[in-house]
């Protein structure tokens, strides 16, 4: 029966796990239990016992920021089954699913110390590099992986039913990354009154309303491969050069661009809010070239229904559905990085990068830069044909 734990259920119930208290050692009331919910959605905590320690995760009827916003408690159940999924093909870049109980909607992993979230690393200037091209492994083999190009189409489509029930959590990301930013939803939080006319601006403009509605289309509709759903720098920790992906509730099976403009576009804010940094700036094109890499090594790995045909079988063919494959993602991750950075720049649940400015005006410029850029994303996607072009223009933006 589900209920919000508190310190003594949360003991309770991981004393009743054999598998869980065995590793944590020593009897409940010796463990060491903290809250430490960060997200916008659920509690967190870590437990540490005198044997070892893990992280425990368990949704609210509600956001957790939010109360008034009420929510299924079926998001710990998707991620249990994204991190089931996906853990085994990319060893060592997230974390072991350890337990998880569909009654109390509560989801036991390893406890990643002394870890901490990247955005949280980058802001205090101590990321090291390197984890620009971890995700680009993580998300080229992830997405080749849980796609029709590998495994029997039966089992893409068991994913595409099995994870297309997470309404709940994909109407977050429809509402508020591709629909409330470019209508002045009252839920938008642009600084006021800086950018309240930049955003009447957007909610005016015709041209990018079409853009997002074509985004929104391909998101809804175009189910390449299971996805994050949300992959921003806050869903990544890091410790040292071991960089693990994390929060996978969002998951669902959709283009895998969006999962790369996410990426993308969180390293674009970080560098225009932070210009005295130039990390996430160099992280961009060796997390692009890493995906294309890492995609072109599972491709080959693959056995799916795309190989089929012995008429598609050689080398030079191969090569050229790879690249098509490869143009499609680039052009979806232009678009999404763009409605990324409008939606964590005016709407809700914004970056905090933005907090690295001195003073309110230089924010509110840099805010406005970042915006110019998302634009220049949506809009003349034909101005950045390489990866090159797109770090071009991020420099820029943060100059
Ligand atoms: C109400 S949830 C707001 C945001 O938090 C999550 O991390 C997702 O990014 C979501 O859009
Ligand atoms: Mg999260």
């Amino acid at each position: 029966m589900y209920r919000t734990f508190d310190d003594v259920a949360l003991r309770e119930h991981l004393g009743s796990l054999p598998a869980i208290a065995g590793r944590l050692g020593g009897p409940p009331t010796a463990w060491d239990v903290r809250e430490v919910s960060d997200g916008n959605l659920n509690m967190v905590w870590i437990v540490r016992g005198p044997a070892g320690a893990v992280c425990v995760k368990q949704s609210l009827p509600h956001v957790r920021v939010d109360p008034s916003w009420p929510m299924p408690l079926d998001r710990t159940a998707f991620e249990a089954a994204y991190l089931s999924e996906i853990a085994p093909l990319v060893p060592g870049l997230t974390t072991g699913l350890l337990h998880f109980d569909p009654e109390r909607f509560v989801l036991v992993i390893e406890a990643l110390m002394p870890h901490v979230v990247l955005r949280t690393a980058m802001q205090g200037h101590t990321a090291l590099p390197g984890f620009g091209a971890a995700i680009g492994r993580f998300v080229g083999r992830t997405s080749v992986m849980t796609s029709l190009r590998h495994g029997p189409f039966e089992a893409m489509m068991a994913r595409i039913a099995r994870f297309a029930g997470n309404t709940a959590l994909t109407r977050i990301t429809v509402d508020l990354v591709m629909t409330d930013p470019f209508c002045a939803h009252p839920r938008n939080q642009p600084m006021r009154p800086e950018l309240t006319a930049l955003e009447q601006d957007l909610a005016h403009d015709v041209e990018i309303a079409r853009i997002a509605a074509h985004l929104r289309r391909r998101f809804l509709s175009t189910p390449q491969a299971l996805l994050h759903g949300d992959l921003h720098t806050g869903s990544i920790m890091v410790d040292g050069r071991d960089v693990r992906v994390i929060d996978g509730e969002f998951a669902l099976c959709g283009p895998i661009g969006f999962d790369c403009g996410q990426f993308l576009g969180n390293l674009a804010m970080n560098a225009i809010a932070d210009p005295d940094s130039t990390i996430a700036l160099d992280e961009i094109a060796p997390f692009w070239t890493t995906f294309l890499a890492e995609t072109a090594c599972a491709w080959a790995e693959a056995s799916g229904s795309d190989l089929a045909s012995p008429l598609l079988s050689d080398d030079a063919t191969q090569d050229s559905l790879r690249a098509q494959w490869c143009a499609e993602i680039y052009a979806d991750m232009l678009g999404f990085a763009g409605l990324e950075i409008v939606r964590r720049t005016i709407g809700y649940a914004q970056v905090s990068d933005y907090a690295a400015a001195p003073d309110r005006a230089t924010e509110a410029a840099r805010r406005m830069r970042a915006v110019a850029l998302a634009r220049r994303l949506l809009c003349a996607p034909q101005a950045f044909g390489d990866i090159a072009a797109v770090v071009d223009a991020v420099r820029e933006a943060a100059q």
